[in-house]
This record gives structure tokens, C-alpha cells and sequence, in this order.
């Protein structure tokens, strides 16, 4: 047993992007998805948590995010995390959470994918659990859906599974594809975003007419992106990722109150995005729940395609990320 010993292991894990979405629960308290998702997890982008648990059992958990002591409601979400740990390596010492993103956090840049995978691992592993992939996958998701592709690198595909204990609803990667993707987030508004994705995905699950429409989109698309990414065939992925932003997002607007995560700046990147397509050169776009845009390109054109997308009135700055390896653990700051 761990009760008298401080423990401790620091982790990276990268956030992932969807190219089709995950948006729907079908068990709430278990975080497990109403569907399936594809994702690529980027780098070089990335949040790196320090786990340590305490000698002693008769406190709190406290968390630090950049130094800065978290609030009660960041706790909270953390803590219960950390109860399953806690179940899993039998132990009730309460945990010291030392967390930090050199993205910006909760802005739709899906810092809760690369967040719960960098903490599955650096909690477990110090705890002295030794989990496989699709455990720690499985651990993710409880903290975060998309969490659990963040434990793997380059494309992910989350399976919904179909048990009630959701251990069948993990992620897996896809072979290496060793495409040479890259993707130029556009930030087009600074700060938090106004709903989360829990709120936003409930809240289209339970008003919105179009949610078992697009639930039913999910399966087709995970078959025809993975198609696309075998055959390394750019345009056929973009159609199929597009679309998938689309009906999620249309999903989301005709709930009531409509979820509209897009400011104007994010439409008018759209209608830019594909246009420069028409023109030849390769480009897409995805969105997730905030109001940037996410523009996929190739390592030939990135240059390029950044230069352009900078120059755009609608874009405060671009940050460049390209395809990145899984959660893994790292040594401790020198601190
Ligand atoms: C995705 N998003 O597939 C979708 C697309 C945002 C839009 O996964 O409730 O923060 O914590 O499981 O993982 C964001 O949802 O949601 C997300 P929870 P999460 O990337």
C-alpha cells in the first residue's frame, strides 16, 4: 500500500482534433458517447500534469493550473476523477495536481482531450497502476469523451462500444499513416467560450430535432475518412470531415435554445476555406465547440496557407500543429 509514501509521475499527452465528431452521450454518468468519433492528435501543443499523492488521507485534492491554485468547480471535476484512481489502486491519499497547456485553455481548442489524457496517466502511473492503452483510454473517457483519443498518437477512432460499463468505449489507433498533414489552428476570438461541450451536447441531446440524424451520420463517416486516410486521397477527407463539422454543428444550432458556437469571423472562414480549395489549393476546415478554425493542409502548402491565413481580417493569429505521438510519461520539472 501507498499510505505513507508520496508518489509522483509527470505526463504529456497533446489534444486531438475530430475530423468526425464526437456530440452526444448515451450514459451521462459514465461519459459514454452516443456515437463514434476520428480524430488527429497534434502537436507540438501540449498540456504536461504533474501528479503526486500525499502521504496522508485528511485533505483535499488540490490542483494548480499554472501555478494558480484551481476553483472549487475545476477541483471537483478533477477530484472525482481522481476517485477512480483512487478505487482502482486501492488508496485514499488525496492527490497534489500540477497542470499546465501552452495552448490557450477552454476555448474550443479541446484542452480537456490532452487535460484528462495527461492526468489518466500521470495519476495512475503514480499511483503504481500499470494500465494498457485501452485501459487508460477507458480511464480518459470518464474525465473527457475525446480524452480517450488523446492517449493515442497520429488518427484515433473512438469505438461508442456497447456495454453498460462502458469498457468496450475506448479508443484505437489507426496504422501510421505517415501523411504529412498539418493543421493551422485560426483563432478568430480570444477568451473562454460561452457554453461548454457537455452543456452544449446535452443540451442538443435533449431539444434538438436533429440529434438522431446526426447520430445516425457517425458510423458512415468514420468508414469513409478512415477510407480516405488509407488512401491518403486529401479531397475525399475533406469532404467527408467537412461534412461531419457541418451536421454536428447543425445539430447543435436547431437546438432550443440554439447551441451556435461560430462568431461571423468563423463563417466567413468558411466560405474563404473552401473557396481556396476551388482554387486548387488543398485546404479544409473543421470547428469544434468555440468559434476558431481548424484548417488542415499538407506540409508542402503550410507555409503558404499560413501566410495567407494571417493575413485575413478574421484571424487574430494561427498556431501551427502537426500530427504527434500519444500520452506518455516524462521526467519531473527540475522544480
Ligand atoms: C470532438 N468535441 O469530437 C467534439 C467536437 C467538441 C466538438 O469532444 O462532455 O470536452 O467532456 O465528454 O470531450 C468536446 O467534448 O466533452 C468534444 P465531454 P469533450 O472533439
Amino acid at each position: 500500500m501507498l499510505d505513507t509514501t508520496q508518489r509522483t509521475a509527470t505526463a504529456i499527452a497533446h489534444p486531438n482534433i475530430a475530423l468526425i465528431k464526437y456530440w452526444g452521450k448515451r450514459d451521462q454518468a459514465l461519459n459514454l458517447p452516443a456515437a463514434g468519433s476520428l480524430s488527429l492528435t497534434l502537436g507540438p501543443i501540449h498540456t504536461r500534469t504533474r501528479v503526486t499523492w500525499q502521504p496522508h488521507a485528511d485533505a483535499r485534492d488540490e490542483v494548480y493550473f499554472d501555478g494558480v491554485q484551481a476553483g472549487a468547480k475545476e477541483v471537483a471535476r478533477m477530484s472525482k476523477f481522481l476517485d477512480l484512481v483512487r478505487q482502482r489502486a486501492g488508496i485514499t491519499q488525496r492527490a497534489v495536481v500540477h497542470t499546465s497547456n501552452d495552448f490557450p485553455t477552454a476555448a474550443g481548442l479541446a484542452s480537456s482531450s490532452s487535460g484528462f489524457a495527461a492526468l489518466a496517466l500521470a495519476a495512475s502511473a503514480a499511483a503504481g497502476l500499470t494500465l494498457s492503452p485501452t485501459e487508460l483510454s477507458v480511464l480518459a473517457r470518464r474525465g473527457s469523451g475525446s480524452a480517450a483519443r488523446s492517449i493515442f498518437g497520429g488518427f484515433a477512432v473512438m469505438n461508442p462500444g456497447v456495454d453498460a460499463d462502458g469498457l468496450d468505449a475506448h479508443a484505437h489507433a489507426l496504422p501510421p499513416s505517415g501523411w504529412p498533414l498539418r493543421v493551422l489552428i485560426a483563432v478568430t476570438v480570444e477568451g473562454p467560450k460561452d457554453v461548454s461541450s457537455t452543456i452544449g451536447m446535452n443540451q442538443t441531446e435533449r431539444t434538438s430535432p436533429y440529434f438522431d440524424a446526426w447520430v445516425k451520420t457517425v458510423a458512415p463517416a468514420i468508414d469513409e475518412a478512415t477510407a480516405a486516410i488509407e488512401a491518403r486521397d486529401f479531397e475525399r477527407l475533406a469532404i467527408a470531415a467537412e461534412a461531419s463539422a457541418m451536421q454536428m454543428h447543425a445539430s447543435a444550432i436547431a437546438a432550443v435554445p440554439g447551441v451556435l458556437y461560430w462568431r461571423g469571423a468563423t463563417v466567413e472562414l468558411i466560405h474563404r476555406v473552401r473557396q481556396r480549395r476551388q482554387q486548387g489549393v488543398p485546404v479544409f476546415f473543421t470547428i469544434d465547440a468555440g468559434p476558431h478554425v481548424k484548417v488542415f493542409t499538407t506540409d508542402e502548402h503550410q507555409h503558404e496557407v499560413a501566410a495567407w491565413l494571417s493575413g485575413l481580417p478574421e484571424v487574430i493569429r494561427v498556431i501551427h500543429t502537426e500530427p504527434a505521438p500519444g500520452a506518455r510519461l516524462v521526467e519531473p520539472d527540475p522544480t
